[in-house]
C-alpha cells in the first residue's frame, strides 16, 4: 500500500492509553454506535478511526468519508467516534471486526493495523467496486464534532489519522451528527453542502410542505398561523447552536423556537439533568431551563447532546401531573399516518407504493396495536440501535422508522421517489388537483427530511408541518392510541455477555431458564388480561442489562419488575 510507511510512522505518535482494565490493555469495542467510552482513552482510536475512514473513502475510489466525534447522550466526560460512508449512512456491521482489530492492536503492532486498514479500503460491494474504478476523486474525509471540551484534541487525532493515509482532511468543525452525515451524503451526490445549504434544504421542504393553496386563505385568516414558539430543550448541546441558525432558516415561514438549554448559561452542563434521554426515560421535564413556569400542556421538544434525537412532550396539565410524553413511537406513527394518508390520496396516480413502518422491542404495545390494524399487519421489529431500523427500513418503500428514545426518520426508496414524481406530471396533466396535492405533500416532504440518517432538526420540521396541514393545535400526546404503562430498569451483573438474546431481543436464549422464568412471571399476572409483555437484554452501550416490562397498571409493571429483576441478578 502506498500509504503503509508513513502510517506506520505516524501510528508510533498516537500511542494506546496507558491505563489498564485490571493487567490487561483496555479493549475497544465498535459498540451500537461506534467507540464510546471515557474521552481521556480516545486518542488512538481517534486517530485509527480517521485511518479507517481514509481507507474506505479510497474503497470507494475517492469518495468522501466521515467522522464524527461525539458521545451524544452520554455524559460529558465521555467521547466517542463513529464513521460515515459515501452514502451518508452508517459504517456497515461486516466491518466492525475490522475496526475493532484496527484500535485494539498494540502500537509495535503496525503491521495489523495496516493489514486491518487494507482490508477496510478493499470491502466494498461489487457496484461499489466498479463505480470506485471508474472514479478520479481526490480521497477526502470531513471531520466533525459535538460541544464536549475533549472534542479539539480528538478531532485533531482522527485528522492526522486522516493525513497519515495521504488522504484529505476536511475539518467540519462543530456539527449535529446528522449534520455531518448530511454533508458526506450532498458532496458525493454533487449537492452544495455547506452549513447554509442544509438549513435552506430543511427550510424549503417545510415552506413548501406547509405553504397555503386558496382553500386554506379564504379561511377566517387560519388561525394555525398563530402557533406559539415551540419551546426546544437543547440538552446543552451541539443543537443549541444549530437550532439557532435553522430558526433564521425557518422563521420567515411562520415557525418559531424558544431555545432553552443552549450549552451558553452558566450552570450548563451537557445531558446533565436535561435532554431527550432524560424526558424520555425519567418522564420529567428537563431540571434546567425554565420548563416549570410553562402554561400547563405546552408542547415542547427534547433533542440530545448530538441532536439526532427527538421527543416531544407538554407540561403537566396540573401541579403534580406528570408529563405527557409523546416518544419516537408517537412520532412515528404521526408520521407514517400522515404519509399513508397522503400515499391513498394520491391514487389511482399512484399505485404500489406502500408505507412501511420498523421499531424495536421496546415500541409501546399500544403503538404496535394500531400500526398492525393501521397497515394490516404488524409492523416490522428489530434489534435496538439505528443501523438495524434504517437497514430494514430500507427494504420498504417508504420505511417510517423510531426508536421509543426519538432515533427514527422516513425514508423514501429511490423508486418510490420516482413512482411519485411520475404520478406528479400525470395528475398534473389530468389536472387532478386533488391527488396533485397529495403528491407535492409527498414531494415536498422528501426535502423536508435530512435523506442520510435521523435527525432531530428535520424530525421538529416534519412533525411541525404536519401539525400545520392537518390543523392540529391542541394536545398531540396519545393522539392515536393511549400508551400501556411501562418500566425499563438497569440492572448491574457481574457479565452481561452471559445474556443472549434472539428474535429481536425478544426473547432470552441464554442463560438457561431465565426466559422460562420471565414466561412464568407472566403467565401468573394473567398475561392477556394485563396485556403484559416483558424482556431482558444485555445494554450496547453500558455495562448493565436492561429490564423493559409493559403492562395495563402501573402496579403490575412494577411487580413484574422486582421478580424479573431477582431472576437476573
Ligand atoms: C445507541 C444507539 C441507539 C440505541 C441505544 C441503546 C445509535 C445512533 N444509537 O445510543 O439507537 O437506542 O444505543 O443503548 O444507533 P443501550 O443498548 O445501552 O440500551
Ligand atoms: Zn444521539
Amino acid at each position: 500500500h502506498a500509504w503503509a510507511q508513513t502510517y506506520a510512522k505516524a501510528t508510533r505518535d498516537h500511542p494506546l492509553p496507558t491505563e489498564s482494565d485490571g493487567g490487561a490493555p483496555i479493549q475497544f469495542s465498535y459498540g451500537t454506535a461506534g467507540f464510546r467510552t471515557r474521552a481521556e482513552i480516545l486518542h488512538s482510536t481517534c486517530f485509527r478511526a480517521g485511518a479507517l475512514a481514509a481507507a474506505r473513502s479510497l474503497a470507494h475510489g475517492g469518495q468522501t468519508t466521515g467522522i464524527v466525534i461525539t458521545a451524544s447522550h452520554n455524559p460529558a466526560r465521555d467521547n466517542g467516534v463513529k464513521l460515515v460512508e459515501p452514502n451518508g449512512g452508517t459504517m456497515p456491521m461486516a466491518l466492525e471486526s475490522v475496526a475493532e482489530a484496527l484500535a485494539n492492536a498494540s502500537e509495535a503492532d503496525a503491521e495489523a493495523q495496516i493489514a486491518a486498514l487494507g482490508e477496510a479500503a478493499r470491502m466494498v460491494d461489487a457496484s461499489a467496486a466498479a463505480a470506485a474504478r471508474a472514479s478520479d476523486r481526490k480521497p477526502r474525509v470531513f471531520v466533525a464534532r459535538d460541544t464536549r471540551a475533549s472534542g479539539r484534541a480528538l478531532a485533531d487525532a482522527a485528522l492526522a489519522g486522516i493525513r497519515a493515509m495521504g488522504v484529505e482532511a476536511v475539518d467540519r468543525g462543530v456539527a449535529t451528527t446528522p449534520q455531518l452525515h448530511y454533508y458526506v451524503l450532498a458532496t458525493n451526490t454533487g449537492a452544495p453542502d455547506a452549513e447554509a445549504d442544509y438549513y435552506a434544504r430543511l427550510a424549503a421542504g417545510y415552506a413548501a410542505l406547509t405553504e397555503k393553496d386558496e382553500d386554506d386563505m379564504t379561511e377566517t385568516e387560519n388561525d394555525t398561523d398563530n402557533f406559539p414558539p415551540l419551546v426546544i430543550d437543547c440538552a446543552d448541546g451541539v443543537g443549541g447552536d444549530k437550532l439557532a441558525g435553522l430558526s433564521e432558516a425557518v422563521e420567515s415561514y411562520g415557525l418559531r423556537f424558544d431555545l432553552r438549554n443552549r450549552g451558553n448559561a452558566a450552570d450548563s452542563s451537557l445531558n446533565d439533568g436535561v435532554g431527550s434521554d432524560l424526558v424520555q426515560k425519567a418522564r420529567t421535564p428537563p431540571m434546567r431551563g425554565g420548563f416549570e413556569s410553562l402554561e400547563p400542556g405546552t408542547r415542547c421538544v427534547s433533542v440530545d447532546g448530538d441532536a439526532d434525537r427527538l421527543i416531544y412532550f407538554e407540561t403537566p396539565r396540573s401541579p403534580g401531573e406528570p408529563i405527557a410524553l409523546v416518544d419516537g413511537d408517537q412520532i412515528a406513527v404521526l408520521i407514517a399516518d400522515f404519509l399513508g394518508e397522503m400515499v391513498r390520496e394520491a391514487e389511482p396516480y399512484l399505485t404500489d407504493v406502500r408505507v412501511g413502518v420498523v421499531q424495536t422491542a421496546y415500541a409501546n404495545g399500544a403503538s404496535t396495536k394500531f400500526l398492525t390494524e393501521r397497515l394490516g399487519e404488524p409492523p416490522a421489529c428489530v434489534p435496538t440501535g439505528v443501523k438495524h431500523l434504517h437497514h430494514k427500513a430500507e427494504e420498504m418503500d417508504i420505511g417510517v422508522y423510531f426508536e421509543s428514545n426519538g432515533h427514527g426518520t422516513a425514508l423514501f426508496s429511490p423508486a418510490a421517489s420516482k413512482a411519485i414524481e411520475e404520478a406528479t406530471v400525470e395528475a398534473l396533466t389530468q389536472r387532478a388537483m386533488p391527488q396533485v396535492k397529495a403528491l407535492l405533500a409527498l414531494t415536498h416532504a422528501q426535502r423536508c427530511i435530512n435523506p442520510a440518517v435521523g435527525d432531530a432538526m428535520s424530525g421538529i420540521l416534519l412533525v411541525e408541518a404536519i401539525l400545520r396541514v392537518r390543523k392540529i393545535k391542541g394536545s398531540i400526546a396519545n393522539l392515536y392510541y393511549t400508551d400501556l404503562s411501562s418500566r425499563q430498569t438497569k440492572v448491574v451483573v457481574r457479565d452481561r455477555t452471559t445474556i443472549k438474546t434472539v428474535d429481536a431481543e425478544r426473547t432470552c436464549e441464554k442463560p438457561p431458564g431465565l426466559q422460562e422464568a420471565i414466561e412464568k412471571i407472566l403467565d401468573d399476572e394473567g398475561r392477556e388480561k394485563v396485556r403484559g409483555r416483558a424482556f431482558v437484554r444485555p445494554s450496547g452501550t453500558e455495562d448493565c442489562v436492561r429490564v423493559y416490562v409493559e403492562a395495563t397498571d402501573e402496579a403490575t409493571v412494577g411487580r413484574v419488575t422486582d421478580a424479573i429483576v431477582e431472576k437476573v441478578r
